[in-house]
């Protein structure tokens, strides 16, 4: 923490780095940890390898993030696990000498040459204690990203990896102005018409396992055809907790997308989804993960209920 903190306030131009496909965890940190050194006259630019989407814009800054490349004098990534997450950025940082990691994945990589990562829930509660450690000045605005950080990775307060400090961190932002409801009514509460219609078919047609406790939902092209939902943009990774919530095990959604098909698994209690993903090459929490397969659909879905057979089979 000393390191990050004497290397932040050396260096005057930083880029930095969230995730590719980014969720409110690495964009919430990012853009807070922004506006806190932009606060000490520093110099910052954003990078993700996807575009952001505009679910993302109630943070005006959110549409800064930069398409290429400009060299600045410290790389930082926000939430990234693992190098690749970083897309087409991943040599640029990998070959960069000053860079540094800031993360709450403890199974990740530490790909950077300074690494600071606690096993907090979310990357958020990291990006608080340092900027307290900075002593620099906590707005409104950036308490508000903070909480719609810890939010985004604890579903609100809901995931098993919502400890006490959580709380306390939520409780502190919360004194320090975050505004609750822009982060409820503009982001996680906000639905369209066709999330709304695809989610009721996609729960339809799942493939339910009561026995062994698991459902598998499947979204496919012609489906985001059909509904008219961006496939950029689906918000579905929660979908599947609705079967969780009828006392299923394990929920997973594979997506159909131009790059292969996308799974995200939830499972509940001391059901274990993170391994499963990690047999595909992926990776994330215990209760929410996700891992990109190449095959045909029909080979995926094979593949997964094979895994998750498998896994609450000898649990
Ligand atoms: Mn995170």
């Amino acid at each position: 923490m000393k390191q990050i903190i004497s290397l932040l306030s050396k260096y005057n131009s930083f880029a930095i780095f969230s995730h590719e496909n980014p969720d409110p965890d690495t964009i919430g940190s990012t853009l807070a940890l922004k506006d806190i050194l932009e606060q000490f006259g520093k110099k910052v630019t954003l990078f993700c390898e996807s575009k952001i989407p505009e679910t993302y814009f109630l943070f005006e800054d959110a549409g800064q993030y930069c398409e290429d490349y400009e060299v600045a004098e410290c790389l930082i990534s926000v939430d990234v696990a693992s190098s690749h997450m970083l897309g087409r950025f991943e040599s640029i940082f990998l070959n960069f000498d000053q860079t540094i990691r800031i993360d709450h994945h403890i199974s990740g990589d530490n790909f950077a040459k300074y690494n600071l990562v606690k096993p907090y829930s979310a990357c958020a509660i990291l990006i608080y204690e340092l900027v307290k450690k900075l002593k620099a000045g906590i707005t409104p605005v950036i308490a508000t990203k903070l909480y719609f950080a810890i939010c985004g990775d604890t579903s609100i307060f809901k995931n098993s990896n919502t400890d006490s400090l959580t709380f306390k961190v939520a409780s502190e932002l919360l004194k320090l102005g975050a505004n609750i409801n822009k982060v409820y009514d503009e982001f996680f509460d906000k639905k369209t018409i066709p999330y709304v219609k695809m989610s009721s078919h996609l729960l339809e047609k799942a493939i339910i396992e009561e026995n062994l406790g698991y459902a598998v939902l499947v979204a496919k092209k012609e489906d985001f055809e059909n509904y008219n939902l961006d496939p950029q943009n689906d918000n579905l990774g929660n979908l599947p907790k609705t079967y969780l919530s009828c006392g299923l095990k394990i929920a997973v959604i594979l997506k159909e997308k131009e790059d292969g098909i996308h799974c995200s698994f939830r499972s509940k209690l001391d059901y274990d989804v993170s391994n499963l993903a990690q047999q595909f090459g992926g990776g994330g929490h215990k209760n929410a993960s996700g891992c990109l397969i190449n095959s045909s659909t029909d080979v995926a879905i094979n593949e997964v209920v094979k895994v998750i057979e498998n896994y609450l089979k000898n649990y």
